[in-house]
């Protein structure tokens, strides 16, 4: 048996592995209400909306801008808990301009906006009826997210809500963390009088996030901070029954629920007991899942909140980071920090303006897109709507490209998106060779269109590329 025969069996059984892991993985589901509301299922129209958007901007902001320290993360380590907490007295966005926001995301090409209503330190952007540490009493003197909710209503962006689960500063949330304690990961490691009132604490989240609901009307409500002991699976499920009883038309991420955070999801066995309708993955681009709705969250810079001179993804890793997430099936949430006195940095703004130059021509590709059929390389990949694929060459590898092509389908036409450029192609039973130009029209991201005989999500061909 020559070597060459030898070669392609071993091909073909990693193909049939990929392809059987993409099986299993189809199984597993999110279900919404997770085991303990078996029928309360995930809002499949507001699903719809959410994956065909895509884009999203995710804003992190608070008075810890006047340090350009983390948000949260940053009390009581860089920023000593006494100055931390008393920031807000001097905060005082003047140049807050909800509808220049707004303007930012839409010339990115982003659909939807998340803002931190109230993060990890405590302090709520709104003027809570439930909370004195929020924005009425700051300088400012008013509240800033129902006007940014507004403003998306207006200019057509779907709004979200962060909303942190924890709370290092409120004083029925247990003291998990404090400057001398680190991480306080177990009640017995806590002194009673900071064991808080889990109790009181988890009425006050109910009372504001219903305050949250009827000030916004939002789409989304984007948990956080879940992972710490004081919050439950039961608290989880509890939690979004609670909320889709107030809106229904809504969707709620998977950190709701017990501490999914980070974990894989072909490392949960029964992801469908939990609660939540989308998963999250962090700072890294989720894994191609055409099942579970996913979307990866990411921040331009380094940190999630402001801070000065921080270094900034260039142009390609935001529009190929971008590409690559959609090419697995999943959203992005990317993720800006505006500065103490409202504005977002210029040249946040202009590296996104960048990305939506480029959505601007090729948008097509990604709006209402799936992904696949071709897992993602980092030098292709493949989204598909209708009787179009969408090929994202990043690279030419070579004069040809060949890639596997379903039986019994047609590419009737062949062409580069942006200006409608022909290729040339030769296709054959199982596979189909398209013939570069020398110079790829973009040399971050080129479109090649194949149109089909037929519905592109007919064929299910998902194997990788040895492109
Ligand atoms: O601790 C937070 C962090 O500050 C940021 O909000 C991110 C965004 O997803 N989530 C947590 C870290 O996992």
């Amino acid at each position: 048996m020559t070597m060459k025969i030898i070669d392609r069996l071993r091909k073909q059984s990693l193909l049939m592995v990929a392809l059987l892991a993409t099986i299993t993985m189809a199984k597993a589901q999110l279900s919404g209400g997770g085991e303990a509301n078996p029928d309360l299922l995930t809002n499949m129209e507001v699903l719809k909306e959410f994956r065909e958007n895509r884009f999203g901007m995710f804003i992190h902001w608070g008075p810890v801008a006047l340090r350009g320290e983390e948000i949260g993360w940053s009390r009581s380590r860089q920023v000593p808990e006494e100055d931390y907490d008393n920031l807000y007295k001097e905060f005082n966005p003047i140049l807050f301009n909800a509808a220049e926001w707004v303007q930012i995301a839409k010339q990115a090409g982003m659909k939807y906006i998340v803002l931190t209503t109230r993060h990890h330190d405590g302090f709520s952007l709104w003027d809570s009826e439930y909370s004195d540490y929020d924005m009425a009493n700051t300088p400012y003197g008013k509240g800033v997210v129902k006007e940014l909710a507004d403003e998306c209503k207006k200019q057509g962006l779907d709004f979200g809500i962060y909303y942190s689960i924890l709370d290092w500063w409120h004083p029925d949330y247990p003291k998990t963390r404090t400057a001398t304690y680190y991480e306080r990961d177990s009640p017995e490691k806590i002194p009673m009088a900071d064991r808080g009132n889990m109790v009181r604490y988890v009425q006050y989240m109910k009372n504001q996030l219903k305050e949250l609901i009827e000030l916004t009307d939002p789409s989304m409500i984007w948990f956080d901070g879940g992972w710490e002991w004081p919050w439950t699976h039961e608290l989880g499920m509890d939690l979004y029954a609670y909320l889709r009883g107030l809106k229904d038309d809504m969707l709620i991420n998977n950190r709701i629920d017990k501490a999914l955070h980070g974990v894989r999801i072909k490392e949960i066995s029964n992801p469908e007991d939990y609660a939540g309708d989308y998963q999250t993955p962090e700072q890294r681009i989720g894994e191609f899942n055409n099942d579970i709705p996913w979307e990866t969250c990411m921040t331009i810079a380094d940190q999630w909140a402001w801070k000065p001179n921080d270094k900034m993804k260039s142009k390609k890793e935001c529009i190929q980071t971008l590409l690559q997430t959609v090419g697995g099936d999943g959203n992005l949430l990317f993720n800006v920090g505006p500065m103490l006195d409202g504005r977002i940095e210029q040249r946040q703004i202009d590296r996104l303006k960048e990305m939506g130059d480029w959505l601007k021509v090729n948008g097509e590709a990604v709006y209402g897109t799936r992904g696949g059929p071709y897992l993602p390389t980092d030098h292709l990949v493949s989204t598909h709507k209708d009787n179009k694929i969408y090929l994202h060459l990043f690279k030419r590898e070579g004069a040809n490209l060949s890639l596997p092509f379903a039986k019994g389908t047609k590419i009737n036409k062949a062409y580069f998106l942006d200006g409608e450029i022909p290729v040339q192609i030769e296709q054959d039973k199982e596979s189909v060779t398209i013939s570069l130009p020398t110079g790829l029209p973009d040399d971050i991201a080129s479109v090649l269109v194949l149109e089909l005989n037929k519905p592109a999500n007919d064929i299910n061909i998902i194997k990788r590329v040895n492109y």
